[in-house]
């Protein structure tokens, strides 16, 4: 099988709060068309990308807060995605607000999940760094209610052999933490896929707004090349319910370069041929994990899985 994998970023605009679940799905369907066009096998969707970013609002109604979660994937709405996955031969990586009864109880999650080329649910990943508050904060332009509204992922930083390669996922935040990429590039992965909705201003720290898009940057090459992986970051961008959201997604190589980027604000397609073995020269040289890294002298146990074996001499 090939190594090449053509990836589409599918940055999507803002999206209203009244915006119906069937019409940002239209949207989304035009840039799998479009992508299905340029060959991608695989598009890459924003987090909680069938809803306005509504952690941004206090809620009290947990009827209100559950109107913005999907009961199951496919549902109706999200159903023609996987049925254009199967007629284009494209697959996916879709964010959204997971309700799900387990262990005996309803549990909320940020969700992503990959869907193969036939339409089929082949990884899950909940969010494990969820940003912001629990509670009302009154000074604040805007809340930032993440840690109200979902659990933490129970998931762990999972990788999945998909598309021909080793796949992994992360949301929004995750990518700030290098944790993130280091515990999926112990799992050999190739190429890591990210959602995000970021405002450029943020009410606890406001001397970093103008920093925004380079620690957007900077954070996904780093994790990028320290771990010999492709990173490919998608935005829910634009000015959405009187909240800027920066755009800035990109497909990352493991030498760290940006090799596409989106330039609008608006939904909007980035597409690069990526080669899955390019990774190969960073994981067998400068980060071989197996030669170079110490854990047994950084004073923590990190278990050490799966490592790329080191090259013949
Ligand atoms: N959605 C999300 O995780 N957003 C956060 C905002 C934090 S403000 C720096 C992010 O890390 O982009």
């Amino acid at each position: 099988m090939s190594r090449i994998i053509t990836v589409g970023a599918a940055q999507l605009g803002p999206i209203a709060r009244d915006e119906s679940r069937t019409r940002v799905v239209e949207r989304m369907l035009v840039l799998l068309r479009q992508a299905a066009g340029h060959g991608c096998d695989l598009v890459v969707f924003p987090e909680l990308a069938l809803t306005t970013f509504f952690p941004r609002w206090y809620m009290t109604d947990q009827a209100e807060v559950d109107s913005f979660f999907e009961r199951e994937m496919p549902g109706p709405e999200t159903r023609p995605l996987f049925e254009a996955a199967r007629e284009y031969g494209v697959g996916f990586c879709l964010g959204y607000a997971e309700l799900t009864e387990e262990d005996g109880r309803t549990r909320r999650f940020n969700t992503s999940i990959l869907v193969d080329k036939k339409g089929t649910i082949v990884g899950k990943y909940r969010k494990i760094h969820l940003p912001g508050h629990a509670e009302y904060e009154p000074w604040r332009r805007f809340q930032h209610l993440e840690k109200r509204y979902f659990e933490t992922g129970n998931l762990g930083f999972p990788v999945f052999r998909a598309f021909g390669g080793i796949f992994g996922m992360a949301i929004c935040n995750d990518r700030r933490w290098s944790e993130t990429y280091r515990v999926m590039g112990l799992q050999d992965v190739e190429m890591i896929l990210i959602g995000y909705n970021t405002p450029v201003h943020n009410p606890p720290a406001p001397e970093h707004d103008d920093l925004s898009l380079f620690h957007n940057q900077l954070v996904m090459q780093a994790g990028a090349y320290q771990n010999g992986t492709w990173v490919v970051g998608v935005a829910k961008a634009g000015l959405e319910e009187g909240v800027e959201q920066i755009g800035n997604s990109i497909i990352v190589a493991p030498s760290g370069e940006i090799v596409a980027r989106c330039t609008t604000l608006g939904d909007e397609l980035a597409v690069a041929r990526c080669d899955l073995d390019l990774g190969k020269s960073y994981k067998n040289s400068v980060f071989n994990f197996a030669r170079h890294r110490q854990p047994q002298a950084y004073g923590l146990i990190v278990e050490r899985r799966g490592a790329v074996p080191p090259p013949e001499e």
